[in-house]
C-alpha cells in the first residue's frame, strides 16, 4: 500500500509539472465516468449529490489500496506477483488516459511512472521482507522494514505537497474547466459566406488564436472559487460568483479580438464566437454614477485595463465571457471569465482571469499600460492584410489575392488592392455578419513574370480610407499599408 502511494504521489508531482489534469486517479476515474452505465450514474448523484466526483475518487482509492494489499501479500514470496498487480493497475491508469481528450501526448506519463515508482518501491519492500519470512522475530531486519516503511511514507507525503506547489492547482483547474457545464451557443460554425478563399480561417480556432498576456505562469481559478465584486462609483456594490453569472441571460457573438502591439500584416487578431452575459445589464444593476466615465478591470495576476463606460453601456453587447468557440475559456485565455468588448484593443478591455470591475474616473487611475507608454483610450484602427499569395513563388495567369480587413464595430465597406503602385482596383467583399467582425475578401489578378508589390486598402462603413502613413504600434496602434513583394514566374 505504501508503494501505491509513494506510485500516486509521484503521479501527482509529474502531472503537476507537465499542467495535465491526467493524475492516475483522475485518468482512471475520468474514463470511468464517460462508461458508467445510466442508470449507475443516477443511482451515485442520488446518493452522494454533488459530492459524486469527491465519492468516486474515494471509492477508485479505496480500490487501489485493497489491490495493493493484496499484491503487498504476494509480493513478500513471490516479487513478481505483487509486480504483476502493480503493472495491471498502472496499465489501466496508462490505457484510460490514452483515452482522455484532454490528454495531449504526455497525459499518460504521469500513470506510466507512478507505476515505475510503485515497482521499484514494491521491489525494496520485498527484498527487506525476504529474510522475516524466515526469521520472524530478526530485530534488524524488522527495524529495517520499518525504517523503510517510514521514510516511504514521509517521502509520499512530502512529494504529494511538492505536486501542490509545483502544479499549483493547475491539475485542478483543467479537470474543473473539462467538468464544465456551459450553456451552448446553437452552432459555432461560421455564419454562410463570410469565408473568402486564400483568406486565414474566417473562424480562428482556439488553439490558433493569438495569446498576448504579462502572465508568466498563468492564473488557475477553479470556477467554484471564482468571484467579480463590481464597485466603486455605483448606488449599489455587486457581487457575483460563477453560478450567479450562468444564472443571467446569455448571449453567443462574434467578436474579432485584436492587439494593439499587432504591426501592419501582423498576426495578433483572431475571431472567435464568445459566449457570455452583457456587461451593461450588471453595471446598470450596479448603477453607476453620472460622474463616472470608466471602469478598471482588474485580473487575477494584477493586470488591469482601462475601459471608457459609453462602450459598456451601448448597444455592443460589451461581455464579460465564458465561453469561446463553444468551449469553456482555455485557461490562458482568460479561463473562467475574461471581458471582451468589441471594437477595442485588448490592453485597454480584454481583461483575462477578470476578478474585479471598479466604476471609476480616468483621472483617478491608470490601466497597466498607460505608464508603460501607450495611451490610455484604444480604439481598434481601420486596417487591412494580404493572406495570400505570401512569401512565395506563383505562377504568372490568374492569381487569387486574399485577405481580411478589421474595424470593430465600425465595419468595412470596401477594399482595394494594387500593383506597383498602380491604380486602386476593387476587391470583393465576403459576407459580414455584424461590424464586430473583421471582413474578407479577394481579388483576382492576372500577374506577369517578375517581381511585383501587392498592396491593400480598406474604407470603413461612412467611406474613409485608412491611414495610408506609416506608424508603429505604440502608443495606440500601427498605421500604413500591408505591402507584400511576390515572385511571378
Ligand atoms: N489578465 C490579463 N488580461 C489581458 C492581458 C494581460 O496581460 N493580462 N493582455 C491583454 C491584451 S494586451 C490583449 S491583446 C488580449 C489578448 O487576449 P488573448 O490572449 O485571449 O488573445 O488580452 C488582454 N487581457
Ligand atoms: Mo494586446
Amino acid at each position: 500500500m505504501l508503494a501505491a502511494l509513494a506510485g500516486l504521489a509521484v503521479g501527482g508531482v509529474v502531472a503537476g509539472v507537465l499542467g495535465t489534469p491526467q493524475t492516475p486517479v483522475v485518468a482512471i476515474g475520468s474514463a470511468f465516468i464517460d462508461r458508467v452505465p445510466p442508470w449507475l450514474k443516477d443511482l451515485a448523484i442520488s446518493w452522494f449529490g454533488t459530492h459524486d466526483k469527491t465519492a468516486l475518487r474515494i471509492g477508485i482509492l479505496i480500490v487501489v489500496a485493497l489491490l495493493a494489499a493484496v499484491g503487498g501479500v504476494l509480493a513478500v514470496r513471490r516479487y513478481w506477483a505483487g509486480a504483476l498487480i502493480t503493472i495491471a493497475l498502472s496499465g489501466v491508469a496508462v490505457a484510460a488516459a490514452f483515452t482522455r481528450a484532454d490528454s495531449g501526448q504526455t497525459g499518460f506519463l504521469p500513470s506510466a511512472l507512478a507505476g515505475i515508482t510503485a515497482l521499484l518501491i514494491l521491489r525494496l519492500f520485498s527484498r527487506r521482507l525476504e529474510p522475516l519470512v524466515d526469521f520472524p522475530d530478526d530485530a534488524v531486519s524488522r527495524r529495517g522494514f520499518l525504517q523503510l516503511s517510514a521514510g516511504v511514507a514521509l517521502g509520499s507525503v512530502a512529494l504529494a505537497g511538492l505536486g501542490k506547489v509545483v502544479g499549483g492547482n493547475r491539475a485542478a483547474v483543467a479537470d474543473a474547466r473539462k467538468q464544465l457545464q456551459l450553456p451552448k451557443p446553437p452552432t459555432v460554425a461560421p455564419p454562410p459566406g463570410v469565408q473568402a478563399q486564400g483568406a486565414v480561417p474566417w473562424a480562428t480556432a482556439n488553439a490558433d488564436f493569438y495569446r498576448i498576456d504579462t502572465a508568466l505562469s498563468v492564473p488557475q481559478i477553479v470556477p467554484a472559487d471564482w468571484k467579480l465584486r463590481i464597485h466603486g462609483m455605483v448606488a449599489q456594490e455587486l457581487n457575483l460568483n460563477f453560478d450567479d453569472l450562468l444564472k443571467r441571460q446569455v448571449i453567443h457573438k462574434w467578436v474579432t479580438l485584436t492587439c494593439v502591439s499587432n504591426e501592419v500584416g501582423g498576426d495578433l487578431i483572431g475571431n472567435a464566437l464568445w459566449s457570455g452575459v452583457v456587461l451593461k445589464d450588471l453595471l446598470q444593476e450596479a448603477g453607476p454614477s453620472k460622474d463616472a466615465d470608466a471602469i478598471k478591470s482588474t485580473s487575477k495576476d494584477g493586470f488591469t485595463a482601462g475601459t471608457p463606460l459609453p462602450t459598456l453601456l451601448d448597444d455592443r453587447q460589451a461581455m464579460l465571457a465564458f465561453a469561446m468557440n463553444g468551449e469553456p475559456l482555455p485557461v490562458e485565455h482568460g479561463f473562467p471569465v475574461r471581458i471582451v468588448v468589441p471594437g477595442l484593443y485588448g490592453y485597454v478591455s480584454a481583461t483575462k482571469w477578470l476578478v474585479d470591475i471598479e466604476v471609476t474616473r480616468f483621472d483617478q487611475f491608470e490601466g497597466y499600460w498607460t505608464p508603460r507608454g501607450w495611451s490610455a483610450l484604444g480604439p481598434i484602427k481601420l486596417s487591412s492584410r494580404i493572406d495570400t499569395p505570401q512569401n512565395k513563388k506563383v505562377a504568372p495567369g490568374p492569381v487569387t489575392v486574399a485577405g481580411v480587413a478589421w474595424d470593430q464595430h465600425v465595419g468595412v465597406s470596401k477594399v482595394e488592392v494594387r500593383v506597383d503602385g498602380g491604380p486602386w482596383q476593387q476587391a470583393t467583399l465576403a459576407a459580414d455578419p455584424s461590424v464586430d467582425t473583421w471582413r474578407q475578401w479577394h481579388w483576382t489578378w492576372n500577374a506577369s513574370h517578375g517581381t511585383h508589390m501587392l498592396q491593400v486598402r480598406a474604407f470603413d462603413a461612412q467611406g474613409n480610407p485608412q491611414v495610408e502613413s506609416s506608424a508603429p504600434p505604440a502608443p495606440n496602434g500601427a498605421t500604413g499599408l500591408h505591402t507584400v513583394s511576390v515572385k511571378v514566374g
